[in-house]
């Protein structure tokens, strides 16, 4: 069995939002999504079980992680652990591949890359699909990045068939997102699992957003196999707006936008008027993220990066599966030695 096992992913940028759950617990989101991986954005986990560990250790970008993310981490280990039947502490280490103080730390890089590295040091190798049913129970956007490329994710009727797959589309080579990052990524917000959980519960917008997003995965779906970037595109952006004005009606209300978002969203629509591939799409946070294509990207990057309050810009093309980047087994160690 190997010991220390390192692994990467690349976060993901969903082109429909996963926003709401069915059931918090086993992570079952209430409705499908779609998403694009990101190869500019990747996260870079090793883990080593360790016997004479009393307790789980997680480092994060160098630094030990607080209580609250090393309670999470060591929940998720424990589905490994009992996976696996190993009861043995791990030592976990995690550094984000991205913009230097980006603030788009991501649950879905970080849990997809922890899910390979923990189980193939646990000696476990799982297939594409149990990965991103694992990945899902750390962060519901992770189970779309264990895939390169598009990938879509099932709600299914169990915990078994709630997963994520790839999904082809001629549009793959060359699309590309710009990522603008708004007040250099120490704007505090509201994180996501808390925010959507409020926002079903309070919105009165909600049922309309689940009634929405089937009908957006579908024609999401026929754009890519179509390779329209435009009708991607339009698609993208109206569903992220009907995503915020359901957190933006939640009671009280989440509010996401700085000034900086809106103007970037008006420069990309003003941008798109004059004929540019560019359609404005964000998360939980005040950053815009740009569907364009190889051509436009350098342009559209040049002029939002102008733009007040905006401290990074980066251009990114679609990004690999989450794969093991190096493994060191007890043997290999002995042999060094
Ligand atoms: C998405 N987001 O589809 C949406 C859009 C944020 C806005 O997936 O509670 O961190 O860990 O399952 O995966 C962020 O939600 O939530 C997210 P949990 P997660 O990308």
């Amino acid at each position: 069995m190997p010991d220390t096992v390192t692994a990467r992913a690349c976060a993901n940028i969903a082109l429909v939002k996963y926003w709401g759950k069915r059931d918090a617990l086993q992570n079952l989101p209430s409705a499908g999504s779609l998403s694009l991986t990101l190869a500019a954005l990747s996260t870079e986990t090793t883990v080593t079980y360790d016997d004479a560990l009393e307790h789980d250790i997680l480092e994060l970008d160098g630094v030990v992680a607080s209580p609250a993310d090393l309670g999470r981490t060591s929940a998720f280990l424990d589905l490994v652990r009992s996976a696996t039947g190993v009861g043995i502490r791990a030592r976990v280490t995690s550094r984000n591949e991205f913009p230097t103080a980006s603030g788009l730390a991501s649950s879905a890089s970080g849990y997809a890359a922890l899910a390979l590295a923990a189980t193939r040091a646990a000696g476990l190798t799982l297939t594409e699909r149990q990965l991103s049913i694992l990945a899902r129970r750390g962060s519901g956007s992770a189970a779309r990045s264990v895939f390169g490329g598009f990938a879509r994710m099932r709600t299914g009727s169990t915990s078994e068939e709630a997963y994520a797959e790839p999904v082809a589309s001629p549009l793959l080579d060359r699309i590309r997102m710009v990522v603008a990052v708004v007040g250099g990524g120490t704007t505090k917000t509201h994180a996501s699992r808390d925010a959507m959980e409020h926002t079903a519960a309070t919105s009165p917008f909600y049922n309309a957003w689940l009634e929405l997003v089937p009908r957006d995965l579908e024609a999401a779906e026929a754009a890519l196999a179509a390779g329209d970037l435009e009708a991607l595109g339009h698609i993208a952006e109206a569903n992220a707006l009907a995503m915020h004005a359901s957190a933006m009606t939640a009671r009280p209300a989440i509010f996401y936008w700085q000034p900086t978002t809106l103007a970037l969203h008006n420069e990309v629509r003003g941008l798109r008027a004059c004929g540019l591939a560019a359609w404005a799409t964000m998360d939980a946070g005040p950053h815009v993220k740009v569907i364009t294509n190889d051509e436009d990207a350098p342009t559209l990057a040049m002029r939002l990066k102008d733009i007040e309050g905006v401290t990074a810009v980066t251009i990114s093309a679609a990004g690999p599966p989450a794969s093991v980047v190096d493994t060191v087994s007890p043997i290999s160690i002995v042999s060094l030695g």
